[in-house]
């Protein structure tokens, strides 16, 4: 009796493994229908940018940015659905909204474009004979991007750390060293890049950091989510860590409309709008007799002329060498959601 028992037993849990195996590999196939590539964008991280220093090429009027990962669009907002799987199809993308504010208008009747963008310092300098071409996704989305003519720019090289209040001090403004200088955050330090704490004289009422969600035309926004007082997170212009403020300005420079055809490659049924600019087709800008070392190019910068407040929408932006790449074509590189509001 307790043989013929287990004698069941044993082909129950037999039954049972053989279920969850073929379970487990009908999900899957299920999940592994799409043939393309999704992998992280670390340029539509919001925590990897700040705000950008002044252009060294433009006397435009700075209006503002504010750069935030919104949480509310689906993969199918932006892709194509038969690259999907239906698991896909509601999975969130994780896209780096920006909203653009012009700089207010001191002369009436007198119309300029103003510019706003964001830098980060490379980790990984780019080494421009590796790169054949850079690849820029932006979603025109009619719900969110009024109909305004942005043209973008693309910098790489030396840039100047200079972003906050510039000009105003050789000093790095930096949040280290309000109470010591040992390159951790002591109480009392997360005060802002001002170096002085809400409620006191003389603080920057913008530098306010709260991750708070409005909705706007029923989409999210983070108005406050670039401040850098009470971020928890020891704020610096001096981007590379090397000590001081870098100001040389010696780059590479590229720019295109983003409701132009120059360098698009591709615009799909959602309005994502895929440019492929050539690495060579750059300009250098240099404030000095310092050439840009083209491989070894350190800090990176994107930012917008445009006439009236409006938003840009980047999905991914890569630096592509096709000899690593299998098929150019089908390559598709997003971020997924990765709960990046912090
Ligand atoms: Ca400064
Ligand atoms: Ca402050
Ligand atoms: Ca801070
Ligand atoms: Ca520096």
């Amino acid at each position: 009796m307790n043989c013929l028992f287990s004698n069941t037993k044993e082909k129950r849990i037999l039954s049972l493994l053989l279920f969850v195996i073929f379970m487990l590999i009908s999900c899957e196939n299920s999940e592994i229908t799409s043939p393309h590539d999704f992998e992280v964008n670390p340029f539509t991280h919001r925590p990897h940018w700040c705000f950008a220093s002044k252009p060294f090429d433009t006397n435009q009027p700075k209006g503002s940015i504010n750069y935030f990962n919104s949480q509310d669009f689906l993969l199918s907002d932006v892709f194509e659905d038969s690259l999907l799987s239906n698991i896909e199809m509601n999975e969130n993308i994780s896209l780096l909204r920006n909203k653009l504010t012009t700089c207010p208008i001191t002369s009436p009747g007198y119309i300029s474009n103003s510019w706003s963008g964001l830098m980060q310092y490379l980790e990984e300098p780019i080494n421009l004979s590796d790169i054949d071409y850079i690849e820029c996704q932006i979603l025109e989305n009619a719900d969110v991007f009024p109909d305004v003519p942005i043209i973008m720019h693309i910098d790489i090289g030396k840039i100047s750390e200079d972003f906050y209040r510039p000009g105003e001090s050789f000093i790095t403004d930096m949040e280290d060293g309000i109470i010591n200088l040992d390159g951790l955050m002591d109480a009392g330090e997360d005060i802002g890049l001002d170096r002085i704490a809400s409620g006191e004289i003389g603080d920057d009422q913008y530098d306010d950091f709260d991750n708070n969600r409005i909705i706007v035309d029923g989409f999210e926004e983070y108005p406050e989510i670039n401040g850098t007082e009470h971020n928890c997170r020891l704020d610096t212009e001096d981007l590379n860590y090397n000590g001081m403020l870098d100001l040389t300005n010696s780059y590479i420079h590229y720019s295109f409309a983003l409701d132009g055809s120059q360098y698009l490659y591709n615009i799909n049924s959602k309005g994502l709008r895929t440019f492929r600019i050539p690495a060579d087709v750059y300009e250098i800008v240099m404030d000095s007799n310092i050439t840009p070392d083209l491989q070894y190019l350190t800090y990176l910068r994107i930012w917008f002329e445009y006439p009236e407040d409006t938003y840009v929408i980047l999905i991914s932006l890569s630096f592509i060498d096709i000899d690593n790449i299998s098929n150019s074509n089908e390559i598709i590189t997003i971020l997924k959601d990765s709960g990046a509001k912090e």
